[in-house]
């Protein structure tokens, strides 16, 4: 299917609106790469210009580059003069060695003066070890910055509609942003409009729920003067949350190669890291599915809401109650889920039940994904939409991206994915959108 049919099935039946404002494009390659997948996806479509966010300058790693990271012998300060004499900064200072990055000439220029280099690392291979970002083929994933960075632009650009607040911090102290679409409320005040709830990446390494929930915000802004898009969006109440555990992310991509890190970075009493933010919620907290032990990766935590950044999400939730449907997003499997998780035992409610099935049944037709109870995955307690429907009523869902295997799958599918899952995903969306004033007239419409 091209990106043209999916969108025209993404918009319903009612015309493109004018064209949104478009502020300067960034231009660094990295910024290119980054905005590539959501210009396919609104340029291909003939529709709005995308509004490109600033970004900060990007430090891309040249191609042919003839620097080399080097360690050299030097014990006077007349050593490290003459040092300096042929190039080299140098970056750290030990009694009888220096270190910086320095042209090839430098290195032979030292050599020829009789200098003893211990260690000599390419520059290429040295970024690719101490890079804290993305490794550059996966660079339109946006990290910890780049997301703040779309957030703002976004709220810095629509004022009348996004505004952009922290829910609270993660255990390492950055905070967890929440953009939220309101024509009439804004910040952290009231709204009797039905809300819904957009989350992404509880688990760290799954950075394309970073991306998802962060491509919906864009094409809500990016759209608004849509009728079908204006008619939700002065009609609702929708937050999105891209990245609940930044903490764990960051330290995912922290060496330019991925981490593999599921948790939060929490430092237990016994110096095992992190605690499963997905078993960490209050309802059936403890229970089957998740772990006692601090070096499991379904560690519970100590106790329900250990964590700051459930409390977080928890304060959050608890602080609207007009909030009535939620998404997290997780990969991988391709799979749209709904309470129980922690329990094989189908919702008790009939007519919630049914409602539950009916949505999860039509997110899963926009999405081509598989739709059932979560604990037919497995039972496991803890978990985001267990708690927000057994305490709150939200009708929440779970849905895992991608899927499985290495080539296009996995935890890390690579940035060709992106714009396919962003679209699918974007119209299972705004279908939650539409319901949230009612979730049960989904029933009867399968
Ligand atoms: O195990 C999880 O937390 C989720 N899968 S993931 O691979 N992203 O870790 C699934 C949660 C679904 N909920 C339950 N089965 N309770
Ligand atoms: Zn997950």
């Amino acid at each position: 299917m091209t990106v043209g049919i999916v969108l025209a099935a993404l918009l319903f039946t009612i015309p493109a609106g004018p064209a949104c404002a478009a502020p300067a494009a960034d231009a660094s390659p990295r910024a290119e790469e980054r905005n590539r997948p959501l210009r396919q996806l609104l340029d291909s479509a003939g529709r709005a210009e995308w509004p490109t966010v600033a970004a900060p300058e990007a430090s891309p790693i040249p191609a042919a580059d003839e620097r080399y990271w080097i360690m050299v012998r030097a014990s006077t300060p007349q050593e490290r003069t003459r040092i300096s004499e042929a190039g080299m900064p140098m970056d750290e200072i030990t009694a009888d060695k220096v270190s910086g990055i320095v042209h090839v000439n430098t290195v032979k220029q030292l050599e020829a003066w009789g200098f003893k280099i211990d260690r000599r690392i390419p520059m290429t291979e040295y970024a690719q070890q101490f890079l804290r970002d993305f490794p550059p083929e996966d660079a339109a994933y946006r990290n910890y910055q780049e997301m703040l960075d779309t957030l703002q632009g976004l709220a810095q650009a629509n004022p009348g509609l996004v505004s952009l607040f922290s829910i609270g911090k993660s255990i390492a102290g950055r905070e967890i942003w929440a953009v939220r679409f309101n024509t009439t409320e804004f910040g952290a005040a009231p709204s009797a409009k039905p809300g819904a709830v957009f989350m992404g990446t509880h688990h760290a390494r799954e950075h394309l729920s970073t991306e998802v929930p962060l491509l919906l915000a864009q094409y809500l802004a990016a759209n608004q003067d849509r009728p079908d898009i204006r008619k939700l969006l002065e009609t609702r109440d929708v937050y999105v949350i891209p990245l609940v555990n930044p903490d764990g992310s960051e330290y995912d991509i922290a060496t330019g190669k991925y981490k593999w890190q599921r948790k939060n970075m929490r430092v237990n009493p016994d110096k095992y890291i992190g605690v499963d933010l997905n078993r960490n919620y209050g309802y059936l907290w403890g229970g089957p599915g998740s772990s006692g032990s601090t070096w499991s990766e379904t560690y519970r935590g100590p106790s329900a809401f250990s964590e700051p950044e459930t409390q977080a999400v928890k304060n959050f939730i608890e602080a609207r109650s007009n909030l009535k449907t939620l998404l997290s997003f997780h990969s991988y499997s391709e799979l749209v889920l709904y309470p129980w998780g922690g329990s094989d035992k189908p919702i008790a409610n009939a007519k919630d039940l049914q409602a539950f099935q009916a949505i999860a049944r039509q997110m899963a037709k926009f999405t081509g994904y598989t739709d059932e109870q979560a604990s037919a995955l497995y039972v496991a307690c803890g978990d985001t939409t267990d708690w927000a429907y057994a305490s709150r009523g939200i009708f929440a869902f779970t849905i895992e991206l991608t899927p499985k295997g290495s080539s296009g799958g996995g935890f890390y599918p690579g940035s060709g994915v992106i714009e396919k899952v962003a679209q699918v995903n974007i119209q299972a969306s705004l279908y939650l959108i539409s319901l949230s004033d009612d979730p049960h007239q989904a029933i009867g419409k399968r």
